[in-house]
């Protein structure tokens, strides 16, 4: 069981476009485990991208994620990192397969409506980040359902 960190971004909030995408997740059988609507600081924007700091992108990023609300999200499932990460699809909305979200609902390249973790250990420092508090640990009524507990859950 892995637990990821998402970002519905500001596109996906003026978009509309929180609904539907939550219900993806949802849909999925992913836990939410934590959610957090938010203007995100400065220091948390440029600590959260610090990867990106050279990139020529980088100050216009930092200008979007932090102009207008976004909706946080913990999500949790088994290997929920790398099953959301291919529900994003690829990072330019141009580029994302149909199917996706982001394939199927942006066309911007840095517009691309939701970021989510990439590894375990980006999860872990995302997570310290946006839910400081921690997440909400609860047993979910249809995970005999949503799993094979005897080989998914083994
Ligand atoms: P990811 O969100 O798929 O992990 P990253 O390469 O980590 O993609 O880039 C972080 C974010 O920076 C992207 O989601 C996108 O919003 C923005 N970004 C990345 N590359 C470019 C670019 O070449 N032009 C404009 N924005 C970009
Ligand atoms: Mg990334």
């Amino acid at each position: 069981m892995q637990t990821s960190l998402i970002l519905i971004k500001p596109d996906g909030v003026q978009r509309r476009l929180v609904g539907r995408i939550l219900t993806r997740f949802e849909e999925k059988g992913l836990q939410i485990v934590g959610a957090r609507f938010m203007c995100i600081p400065l220091e948390t924007a440029e600590q959260h991208y610090a990867a990106h700091k050279e990139r020529p992108f980088y100050p216009g990023l930092v200008a979007y994620m932090t102009s207008s609300p976004v909706l946080a999200l913990a999500l949790r499932g088994k290997n929920s990192i790398a099953v959301i990460r291919k529900m994003l699809g690829a990072t330019f909305g141009s580029q994302a397969e149909p199917g996706t979200i982001r394939g199927d609902f942006a066309i911007s390249d840095g517009y691309n409506l939701v970021h989510a973790s990439d590894s375990p250990e980006a999860a872990e420092k995302e997570l310290e980040l946006f839910f400081p508090e921690g997440t909400v640990e609860f047993d979910m009524r249809d995970t005999p359902w949503v799993y094979d507990v005897g080989s998914d859950l083994r």
